[in-house]
């Protein structure tokens, strides 16, 4: 394949624009990808990218690498190819085998890497786990258009006076991927964020729900105005963003069962004592996402990192049946 490739937009049969490379000239050279995924993209089979900071940074180590693996392994038994991406020693890996997944959960260099942090970083040869929104705009790069988290950074509680939001909400609004997750860490200001996804042109659909989920929590206690029964629906719904050009992306807000929930009277407690330790310890920037959820992992004692993996774990399931479904659709508008 050619270092330098545009984006090339086939009309299909049916009228139905498939975008056959995501973005303007990226360079493949930089990147190393996994021939398995490699393969994936070449003929069309489902993949399911994932993301590298809930690995480094979201979950403590050993559980860290276990969760990994356990999630590479949810979506191959649905019939999808993992891809979970970092960059390593300056490169862009999409896909990681075993190795290069026990570097991102033991490395102590690997840093905390948003989308504007890739171009320095690699430049620089350096490490890292990438963020939702890293993860997307490389998935979107090499062409893998769905993607699978827990729950998406948004706006920090107490953000008029901080003015802190995540870089995941503006990537999102910028880069046409599906991504499935558990609403936003309920550790944010919900309603603000739901309000900037509305204007920044971000799609939300509820899996089986019109609640919006709260990641930990089953539900938010905001509702949602579409939802979806099916992974089919969603490939539906892929279909026609890519007929209408729509360049930013669709969160399927997948909830946790409630019976798997964490007790939202412990989550209340937990989290308020959590947000008092950040500003007493001045804890600032992307380190404040990380802290909350360790504090969470001490102060449950594990019993959120339990329900953090369920979340993970059923995203990356669902995600796979999503892109098994649209994988399918493809090939048959290909054969077609
Ligand atoms: N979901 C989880 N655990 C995590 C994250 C998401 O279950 O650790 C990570 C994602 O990488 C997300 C990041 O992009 O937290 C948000 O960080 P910030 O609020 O600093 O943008
Ligand atoms: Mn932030």
């Amino acid at each position: 394949m050619p270092d330098c490739e545009r984006t090339t937009t086939r009309f299909l049969p049916t009228g139905i624009v498939t975008s056959m490379l995501a973005v303007d000239r990226v360079d493949r050279s930089l990147f190393s990808i996994a021939p398995e995924v490699e393969e994936a993209l070449r003929s069309g089979a489902a993949i399911v990218a994932l993301e590298s900071t809930i690995i480094s940074h979201g979950l403590p180590r050993p559980e860290n690498l276990r969760v990994a693996a356990e999630v590479e392994d949810i979506v191959r038994s649905r019939g999808a190819i993992p891809a979970t991406i970092a960059i390593l020693d300056g490169r862009v890996r999409i896909g990681l085998d075993g190795d290069a997944l026990d570097q991102v959960a033991h490395r102590d260099d690997i840093t905390k890497v948003s989308t504007r942090d890739l171009a320095t970083l690699v430049a620089q040869g350096g490490s890292g786990a990438t963020t939702v929104a890293a993860t997307s705009h490389l998935a979107h790069a090499v062409g893998i258009p769905i993607f699978a988290t827990g729950g998406l950074g948004g706006v920090h509680r107490h953000a008029r006076e901080s003015w802190d939001e995540s870089a995941d909400l503006t990537s999102l609004s910028t880069t046409p991927v599906v991504v499935v997750c558990s609403g936003v860490k309920s550790i944010l200001d919900v309603q603000a964020t739901l309000e900037r996804l509305e204007t920044l042109n971000v799609g939300i659909v509820g899996y089986g729900t019109d609640r919006f989920p709260g990641f930990y929590l089953s539900d938010s206690g905001y509702s949602i105005d579409w939802k979806v029964t099916s992974p089919d629906q969603v490939a539906d719904a892929m279909a026609s963003r890519s007929s209408l050009g729509i360049s930013s992306s669709l969160v399927v807000a997948n909830p946790l069962p409630v019976d798997e929930q964490l007790d939202p009277d412990v989550h209340h407690e937990v989290l308020e004592e959590g947000l008092r330790l950040a500003a007493a310890r001045n804890i600032t920037g992307k380190d404040v996402t990380p802290f909350l959820l360790d504090h969470f992992h001490r102060a449950t004692h594990g019993i959120s990192l339990i329900v953090n993996e369920r979340i993970i774990v059923r995203n990356a399931e669902l995600a796979a049946r999503i892109s098994v479904q649209h994988a399918g659709r493809s090939g048959r508008l290909r054969e077609g």
